[in-house]
């Protein structure tokens, strides 16, 4: 992402200042030219560039939004990724994790460096507040949680008390995710005695966007092509329904093939055992559908692209046979349909927010979408079961908050609310697979979730 100094930086060489709500939107598009056209547009003698001067777009009391297009890719569009190439690459990344998720909880509260707990002899048994990456959480024998927290100058731990109120919270902290804690500091300094935890989280002020046009979209995702799971039938209902539809815009999160290779012995449960016809079969059941339907395509753990995530889009070597109105997009990617945020996630850090969190399970998976909002972040841990790529910022913090989420991977369709923001896990066009029985997964195939833009109420309909 274009950094703030970067993007003032450019604008002050043309002698104009620029308003804080365009620098937000130059790096929500992540996208240089994007400076040179604003500049490029703006009337001579301006002083200060605001949102009226960027092309194509209006400003709406509460943030920008499009003007006039129906279906823009702000984040995730074909091409965003880049390879690892150095271990250096990881201690950027984590870098940037930090800072961006502690600025959120900083702009908060006052912290101070977590060095200073053990230096300054006059913190000692004061109340402070620190910020810091969670680097271990164990339970004491007695039951109350140890957190280890790492800032940029130290480490440290903090014990919240099981018989604290909000110690549930305190369980559910996880590795690899960014919290501030205050706190008071023991006697001797080396303990915070948590009092209170504080995550980036959505704000209460968040006020969703709705379209002020009509607009429908319809969520689904992992269809796994090429299984002799894939429900066709139940597919061909679907996409029967809707092409006599109002449908605007079809999204589908991921797992779009069965792929090949993706466990042991899965040729046995192929009946197309070539990864291109795999596509070529899907790209021929979208042809099926009207023109004016735009598709996006993003991909999942099942689909030809690298594992680890931030997920390249699908090829164009694989995509010969989609229709022109595919929109192949990134892993995860933020859509904007008629001013509407939809972020999409395949969602392959279920399998480990599910192991992690006390309570949680895949028939409620949904509610690990309330999670990944709290601390603002699709994919914490590293290490696990989601293989994540370094790259120079952190692709997977939720930043803009979006108006929906997107996810699927888990095959239970769910649907959620947290602090305004909906949560849609989509189902799947597949039934039960021998995995998924050994793993005791009942799925809840060939429901499509259709979202009304202008008031973002969603309806499920089945098509088994
Ligand atoms: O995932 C299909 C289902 O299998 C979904 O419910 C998640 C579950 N799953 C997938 N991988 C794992 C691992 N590693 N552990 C536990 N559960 C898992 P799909 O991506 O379609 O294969
Ligand atoms: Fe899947
Ligand atoms: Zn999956």
């Amino acid at each position: 992402m274009l950094s703030v100094p970067s993007i003032v930086e450019r604008f002050l060489e043309t002698k104009m200042q620029v308003h804080p709500d365009v620098v937000s939107y130059i790096r929500e598009h992540d996208d240089e030219d994007l400076i040179e056209r604003i500049i490029a547009a703006v009337p001579a003698h301006t002083l200060v560039v605001s949102v009226s001067h960027i092309p194509g777009v209006t400003k709406e009391k509460d943030g920008i939004r499009f003007a006039d297009t129906e279906v823009e890719v702000s984040q995730g569009k074909q091409g965003s990724c880049h390879p690892v190439d150095h271990i250096e690459d990881y201690i950027q990344y984590f870098r940037d994790r930090y800072n961006r998720l502690g600025h959120m909880i900083r702009s908060r509260c006052d912290v101070v460096p977590i060095v200073a707990i053990k230096q300054n002899d006059r913190l000692r048994q004061e109340e402070v507040a620190v910020c810091g990456m969670v680097a271990d959480t164990r339970t004491t024998n007695n039951g109350h949680r140890i957190i280890t927290i790492e800032d940029t100058t130290g480490t440290c731990n903090v014990l919240f008390h099981k018989d604290r109120p909000d110690f549930t919270e305190a369980e559910r902290i996880i590795p690899d995710e960014v919290i501030g804690v205050r706190g008071t500091v023991s006697q001797e300094g080396t303990i915070i005695f948590g009092n209170q935890l504080l995550r980036p989280d959505i704000p209460f002020s968040f006020q969703p966007y709705t379209s002020k046009t009509r607009g429908k979209a319809v969520l689904v995702s992992d269809i796994h092509v090429g299984s002799d799971t894939f429900l066709q039938e139940a597919w061909d209902r679907f996409t029967g329904w809707i092409s006599t539809s109002d449908i605007s815009y079809l999204l589908i999160a991921g797992d779009l093939v069965d792929g090949i290779g993706i466990y042991p012995g899965q040729d046995q449960e192929l009946v197309i055992k070539n990864i291109y016809e795999q596509y070529n079969t899907l790209g021929k059941m979208l042809s099926s559908l009207p023109s004016h339907i735009q598709i996006i395509c993003a991909p999942g753990n099942h689909d030809v692209v690298r594992g680890a995530e931030p997920q390249p889009a699908i090829p164009s070597k694989f995509t010969g046979s989609f229709p022109a109105n595919c929109i192949f997009v990134e892993n995860p990617a933020t859509i904007i349909l008629q001013g509407v945020r939809i972020l999409m996630y395949h969602g392959r850090s279920f399998d480990d927010m599910i192991g992690l969190i006390p309570g949680a399970s895949y028939e409620q998976a949904h509610g690990m979408m309330a999670e990944m909002l709290k601390r603002r972040h699709l994919a914490l841990c590293y290490g696990k079961k989601t293989p994540i790529a370094a790259d120079k910022t952190d692709r997977m913090i939720i930043d803009p908050i979006p108006e929906v989420l997107h996810t699927g991977h888990v095959h239970i369709m769910g649907i959620t609310k947290y602090r305004g923001v909906l949560g849609i896990n989509a189902g799947t066009w597949q039934s039960q697979t021998a995995f998924q029985k050994q793993m005791n997964i009942q799925p809840t195939p060939a429901k499509a979730v259709i979202l009304d833009l202008q008031t973002l109420e969603t309806e499920v309909l089945d098509f088994e």
